[in-house]
C-alpha cells in the first residue's frame, strides 16, 4: 500500500491491542507519515514514580524491546528488585522488572526537572531508535477510575491488583473535564495534511473514552472531512485481550463491533470488522464504510496486512 508521501495518518491508540496496530503501521508509513497518539489515563504514581504503562507498551513495542508473552513490560526481564522488595514487604502487587524500573527512574528525573510527559516521552523515543512521533494524548494529569460495589477504586486497583474481577456499573476519568490535549496531538488534529485518522482495536471504554474525553477532541474529529476509522476489537462476540467484553456486558451493551461502531458514531466514517463477523456488517449503519478482514494480529505480518487494510478503506473512502 503506497500511503500518499504527503498525507499523515493519526493513530489513536491505548495498550496492547492498539500497540500491535501502531507497529504494523510504522512498517508501511514513514516517519512523516504517522503519529501515535496513546492514553495516559491508566497512568498513575506508585512507590515515587511515574507509571506510564500505555506510553511504555507503545515505546517497548515499536522498539522491539517489549515482553512479546505480556504485550506489556520488557522482554529478557529480571525481577531482583521486586525479590528484594518483597523481602522488605514492600509493594509487589504491581510488577516492576529491573530493565522496566530503568525507564520508571529515568522519567522521574525528567519530570522532577520540569520537563512534560510529551518531552520525556520523545526523549525515551529517540533514545531506543523510535523515529515515528509518540504522544501522550495529554500533559496533565487523568486518571481512570472504575466504580465496584466498594466505590470508585484506581484503575489499576482493578485491572491488576485485582485483576478486573469486580463488577463495574461506571468509568470516570479524573481530571478530564478541563483538561487539554497535549500540544503534539492538538497539532495532529489540526494539521492540513491529515489524511485519516484510525482508531486502534483498543478497549474502547478505558483505553480510547479517555483520548475523546479531552477538551474538544470530539468535536474535531467529527469536523474532519478526512476518514476516520475503527478496527473493533470485537471478534465473535469476545475481546481479543483484556476486559473490554467483561466491561460491555456489566455496562448491559452487547457484546458486538456495533456497540464498538455506535460508541464512536458521531464521528465515525469507517469500520473495520474481523471476516467471521461480516453478518454484522448488515445491522451498521449505512453511512459507515464497512470492510472485513482478518483482524486478529498474531504475527508481524498480521500486524502488517491490518495496516494496510486500513490504509486501503481510507483511500477507497476519499
Ligand atoms: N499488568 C498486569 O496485569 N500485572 C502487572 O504486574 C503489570 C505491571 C506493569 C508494569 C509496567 C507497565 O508498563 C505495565 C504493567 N502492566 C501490568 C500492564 C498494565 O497494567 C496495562 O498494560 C495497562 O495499564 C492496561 O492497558
Amino acid at each position: 500500500m503506497n500511503w500518499p508521501k504527503n498525507k499523515r495518518v493519526l493513530a489513536l491508540c491505548g495498550g496492547v491491542g492498539g500497540a500491535k496496530l501502531a507497529l504494523g503501521l510504522t512498517q508501511v508509513l514513514g516517519p512523516d507519515q504517522l503519529s501515535i497518539v496513546v492514553n495516559t489515563a491508566d497512568d498513575f504514581d506508585h512507590m515515587g514514580l511515574r507509571i506510564c504503562p500505555d506510553l511504555d507498551t507503545v515505546t517497548y513495542t515499536l522498539s522491539g524491546l517489549s515482553n512479546q508473552e505480556t504485550g506489556w513490560g520488557r522482554a529478557n526481564e529480571s525481577w531482583r528488585c521486586m525479590e528484594a522488595l518483597r523481602a522488605l514487604q514492600g509493594e509487589t502487587w504491581f510488577k516492576l522488572g529491573d530493565l522496566d524500573l530503568a525507564t520508571h527512574l529515568y522519567r522521574r528525573t525528567q519530570l522532577d526537572k520540569g520537563l512534560s510527559i510529551s518531552e520525556v516521552t520523545a526523549d525515551l523515543c529517540s533514545k531506543v531508535g523510535i523515529e515515528h512521533s509518540v504522544i501522550p494524548m495529554t500533559d496533565e494529569r487523568i486518571e481512570t477510575e472504575v466504580k465496584t460495589a466498594s466505590g470508585w477504586i484506581p484503575f489499576q486497583r482493578y485491572f491488576v491488583e485485582q485483576q478486573c474481577q469486580p463488577v463495574i456499573s461506571a468509568i470516570r476519568f479524573v481530571g478530564s473535564e478541563q483538561a487539554k490535549p497535549s500540544p503534539g496531538f492538538t497539532q495532529e488534529l489540526a494539521n492540513h495534511d491529515l489524511g485519516c485518522v484510525i482508531i486502534c482495536p483498543s478497549n474502547p471504554f478505558l483505553s480510547i473514552d479517555p483520548l475523546l474525553s479531552l477538551l474538544g477532541v470530539r468535536e474535531q474529529l467529527a469536523k474532519l472531512q478526512v476518514p476516520v476509522l475503527a478496527v473493533s476489537p470485537v471478534i465473535g462476540g469476545k475481546a481479543v485481550k483484556g476486559p473490554t467484553a467483561k466491561i460491555m456486558q456489566e455496562l448491559s451493551l452487547e457484546v458486538t463491533g456495533n456497540t464498538v461502531a455506535a460508541h464512536y458514531s458521531d464521528f465515525l466514517s469507517g469500520f473495520i470488522i474481523d471476516s467471521t463477523d461480516a453478518a454484522e456488517a448488515v445491522a451498521l449503519p449505512s453511512s459507515l464504510s464497512v470492510h472485513t478482514c482478518n483482524t486478529l494480529m498474531k504475527t508481524l505480518e498480521d500486524r502488517v496486512m491490518l495496516a494496510n487494510e486500513c490504509l486501503q478503506l481510507a483511500t477507497r473512502m476519499q
